[in-house]
């Protein structure tokens, strides 16, 4: 990718500049990676030093026509291929319903996946039933993998009384105990060394639990993700850890959280092996997560990815990125849109149909709809019913600090 405009130079020091700004032309450089170009090393030998072309490449399966090949191949069944093509459209319908909810007054709040759909999905269907998911707010689609109630995700997006949280998290924060997914932290990149500190305890006590956790490229700047990546350095523990660099962190591009546009390339240093992949291809996803556990899991300890994809949509619905993007940038993105690539390979290879397609979205669609109904039934929004207030205070502390019942008292609750 090519910067476009200068970065600023002051008094000594530089301020990057996004590449390209509204009304400008987006100017991301073609992609001259080929599935052929990276081999796959040995998961149960390979060295940092084995990856050092991987980390500056781009490990792909579907090329832009939308045919597999290469190493890298995961030659899932047609089955599979369909179960992630229908998880994929099922989080994107979701979001599309929940944020015209938000736009209504009937959500407070609302983060979408938009073109990142494949990151969740392909990561946790590679993964074992048994594996910790440490997410951001970016990758709720682990859930429908995991089997999680469309009910119960919207009665926390609400804060209904049936809310598994009661109403502590904002919605889109949420956590998962039956499907090993953690709760979603606000302030971002806690959940790094979190995850890194978790796996060091399943090496500890020889289970068979690999941990994934996903940071964002803005978040990445933060020495959360330094330390994290240090202990995973030191200690080996089995630990995928994934940067997801979709270009902006809010209004931020991503020159502003890293000095060296490859993001890959920062595990080479802590002696981990690095990959960049194709964040829009499921199958290079898979693949590379499928490698990364089996490493994990034979003890030879992490391995670093960054996820190359784009924010299509807005950060949250807060947000307006016309302000500060091209509006029409995510179309000039190199790696297309996930759904559409898994869905042309799909009906390439003779195992799916546009009208298959259609009648798919539709049931999705009747699906979210169904949902939404059967969650109200639970409160709404503007009437509820809510937790009752004395909630504030349980289930946090074991034991409830002075300060806090002091409150409680104070509340008459
Ligand atoms: C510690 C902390 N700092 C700042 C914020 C405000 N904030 C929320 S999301 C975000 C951007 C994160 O961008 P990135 O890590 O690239 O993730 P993305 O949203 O692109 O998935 C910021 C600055 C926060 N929530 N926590
Ligand atoms: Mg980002």
């Amino acid at each position: 990718m090519s910067e476009g405009q200068q970065d600023e130079r002051t008094d000594g020091f530089t301020v990057p500049e996004a590449p390209c700004r509204p009304g400008e032309r987006s100017n991301f450089e073609p992609w001259d990676y080929h599935p052929e170009d990276l081999k796959k090393p040995n998961p149960n030998t390979c060295t940092f030093e084995d990856t050092i072309e991987h980390a500056s490449g781009l490990v792909r399966v579907l090329d832009d026509e939308g045919v597999a090949s290469g190493e890298w191949d995961p030659k899932l069944s047609a089955e599979d291929l369909r179960l992630g093509l229908e998880h994929m459209c099922r989080l994107r319908i979701f979001d599309d319903r929940m944020m015209k909810m938000q736009r209504t007054g009937k959500l407070s709040f609302y983060m979408r996946s938009l073109g990142e759909e494949a990151i969740a999905i392909a990561q946790t269907m590679a993964l074992e039933e048994q594996d910790w998911l440490f997410p951001t707010y970016r990758q709720p689609g682990c859930q429908f993998v995991r089997g999680r109630s469309m009910v119960s995700m919207i009665n926390h997006c609400i804060g209904n009384v049936e809310d598994n949280v009661k109403g502590r998290q904002m919605p889109v924060h949420y956590t998962y105990r039956d499907g090993h997914y953690i709760s979603v932290s606000s302030p971002v990149g806690t959940q790094f060394p979190q995850a890194v500190g978790v796996a060091m305890a399943s090496a500890y006590k020889g289970d068979d639990q690999v941990t994934i956790t996903w940071i964002g490229d803005g978040a990445s700047a933060e020495g959360d993700y330094h330390y994290a990546v240090n202990f995973a350095s030191v200690f080996k523990p089995p630990v995928i850890l994934c940067v997801v660099n979709n270009q902006w962190a809010i209004s931020t591009h991503r020159n502003f959280a890293s000095g060296i546009e490859n993001f890959a390339a920062r595990g080479i240093p802590y002696g981990i092996p690095s990959f960049r992949v194709d964040g829009n291809d499921f199958l290079a996803l898979y693949s590379i997560t499928k490698w990364a556990r089996e490493r994990a899991a034979s003890g030879m300890g992490a391995t670093h990815i960054e996820i190359l994809t784009y924010r299509t949509g807005a950060h949250s619905s807060s947000d307006d990125p016309s302000r500060y993007r091209p509006a029409d940038d995510h179309e000039y993105w190199p790696g297309g849109d996930p759904i559409e690539r898994l869905k042309t390979h799909l009906i390439s290879i003779g195992e799916w149909s546009e009208e298959q397609h259609l009648d798919l979205e539709q049931k999705l669609d009747e699906e979210v709809v169904a949902a939404y109904k059967e969650a109200v039934t639970h409160g709404d929004l503007a009437n509820g019913p809510w937790p009752p207030a004395s909630t504030i205070f349980t289930e946090v502390y074991e034991e409830i600090p002075w300060h806090i019942q002091e409150q409680r008292e104070e509340l008459g609750k």
